[in-house]
């Protein structure tokens, strides 16, 4: 029974928290599913958790006949600003289903199409930024990172430019947005009474919200005045779609809390990936070798086509492997709908709740191989050899990430274009060191980069793509 799951050390009243380290809790759950095995327990104040970490059980609670995304405690805190926006809602509110057969379509393949252009855009100023660096000068890549693909999100969604790479520091949105990630992450480490004399946390926490309410209320109030000249983005797409099922469309609180979903979800992830993808491409010169010969062969000198990125397939195969090691949404939880078994070994209760450990069920050796910890891309050569359940990046079944293809698409097409241009140089021999937000960053990560060729800006339109706006 899972009552009598292995537990480490606990502290009294405290439990396993004094076990846990406050800035990188997940990597600490990592470290004792290495000590405790494929499935054990924390106790919390007040409660307990109990963590996955093989595909074996990974098979049993990804099964959705018998369990649901658990909105845990994490994402209850960031309902505060999130709401029920299609991450931080369970499954059986109203605005779950409705927004996501409404925003289905923004994300599927044919939709990337459209985003395509916009892509190139501020992938196209980020080169710009690089080749214009000094010889000594370094790159912080999660900050660039970060800028891109925030300024992508804020493009493609809602047609709204926060212009990063244009700015010292990061946007203030940004600043808030973390600031208020983190307090809803410290808020779920203290006890109750500490909690209660944060005073001054819980007034920044507002300020910060209502600055990011704000912010995005203007954008949608400014679209409507804009009258039916509405874009084709998320948000056009949010304020005029209804749902099949019922024919109804979202409110407008609901797509103020969708917009800052899809801020949060659709920049952290993607650029730690990123990230992550260009620290193994420093560390393994011979993999870099591979990608640069695709990317000379499939682009040239090209601003990429829509089907040139779909060409990049080991480009796409090193985000799939840096996607294994460091999934940079490292967890998801789920609840049983009924009494169960885990494989007939465990009795589970209706609402007990699972959290799977993502990086580890990464390295389950039982199904990916003795070298689980090995950084090689070639892994994904054939996606039909890759194990059910034994890989789920973007998590599993109908609450899997809708913006899987974007970021995909996204992330492709910037790795793409940087190999293109740069050769990459790990000047400070770069120690790994994942910082945790809500998500996993290489904290700290730079490098050095020098022009392989010659960057002629932005060019809109080639060939390629014109007869690509014709098959549409
Ligand atoms: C979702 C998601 C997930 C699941 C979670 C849970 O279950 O809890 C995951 C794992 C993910 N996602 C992941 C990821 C990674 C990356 C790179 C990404 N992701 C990206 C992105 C972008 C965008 C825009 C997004 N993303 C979004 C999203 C959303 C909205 C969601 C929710 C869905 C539902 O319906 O639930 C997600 N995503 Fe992601």
């Amino acid at each position: 029974h899972t009552e009598n799951l292995p537990q480490p050390k606990s502290y009294g009243p405290l439990g396993n928290l004094p076990g846990i380290d406050k800035e990188k809790p997940v990597q600490s759950f990592m470290k004792h599913a290495r000590e405790l095995g494929p499935i054990y327990q924390l106790q919390f104040p007040g409660r307990v958790s109990t963590f996955i970490s093989n595909a074996r059980f990974a098979a049993e609670i990804c099964d959705e006949t018998r369990f649901d995304k658990k909105v845990g405690p994490a994402l209850q805190k960031v309902r505060a600003f999130g709401g029920d926006g299609l991450f931080t809602s369970g499954t059986e509110e109203p605005n779950w289903k409705k927004a996501h057969n409404i925003l289905l379509p923004s994300f599927s393949q044919q939709a990337m199409k459209g985003y395509h252009e916009k892509m190139i855009d501020l992938a196209s100023q980020l080169i710009q930024k690089w080749a214009r660096l000094n010889p000594n000068e370094e790159v912080d890549v999660p900050d660039d990172m970060t800028r891109l693909t925030l300024d992508t999100i804020g493009l493609c969604g809602f047609n709204y430019r926060f212009n990063s790479f244009y700015r010292e520091d990061s946007h203030p949105f940004i600043e808030k947005m973390v600031r208020a990630l983190d307090e809803s992450m410290s808020q779920t480490q203290r006890l109750g009474i500490q909690d209660k004399l944060m005073v001054r946390s819980k007034r920044q926490f507002k300020e910060d919200i209502d600055y990011m309410f704000n912010l995005v209320d203007q954008l949608i109030e400014e679209r409507k005045q804009a009258g039916d000249q509405g874009e084709d983005d998320l948000l056009g797409h949010m304020l005029k779609g209804k749902d099949p099922e019922t024919g109804e469309a979202l409110d407008d609180e609901n797509i103020r809390f969708q917009i800052i979903t899809f801020l949060i979800a659709g920049h952290e992830t993607t650029s730690g990936l990123l990230s992550f993808a260009m620290y193994y491409l420093l560390k393994h010169p011979d993999k870099l070798q591979k990608a640069y010969e695709e990317v000379d062969e499939v682009l040239g000198d090209d601003t990429p086509s829509y089907k040139q990125v779909k060409q990049l397939k080991y480009v796409r195969m090193i985000l799939n492997e840096a996607l294994r090691l460091w999934p940079t949404a490292p967890a998801f939880s789920v609840y049983a709908k009924e009494d169960t078994t885990l494989d007939g070994e465990y009795e589970v209760e209706k609402g007990d709740t699972f959290t799977l450990l993502i990086p580890e069920l990464h390295r389950d050796t039982t199904v990916w191989g003795d070298d689980a910890e090995e950084f090689n891309p070639e892994r994904f050569e054939n996606p039909a050899s890759i194990p059910h359940h034994a890989y789920k990046p973007f998590g599993n079944g109908q609450r899997a990430c809708i913006g899987q293809q974007f970021a995909l698409h996204e992330a492709t097409l910037v790795l793409g274009m940087v190999l293109q241009h740069f050769d990459l140089e790990d000047h400070t021999d770069y120690e790994l060191d994942v910082k945790e937000t809500l998500t996993f960053k290489p904290d700290g990560l730079t490098m050095k980069v020098k022009a392989r060729r010659e960057f002629n800006g932005f060019k809109p339109q080639d060939v390629d793509e014109k007869e690509d706006v014709k098959d549409i």
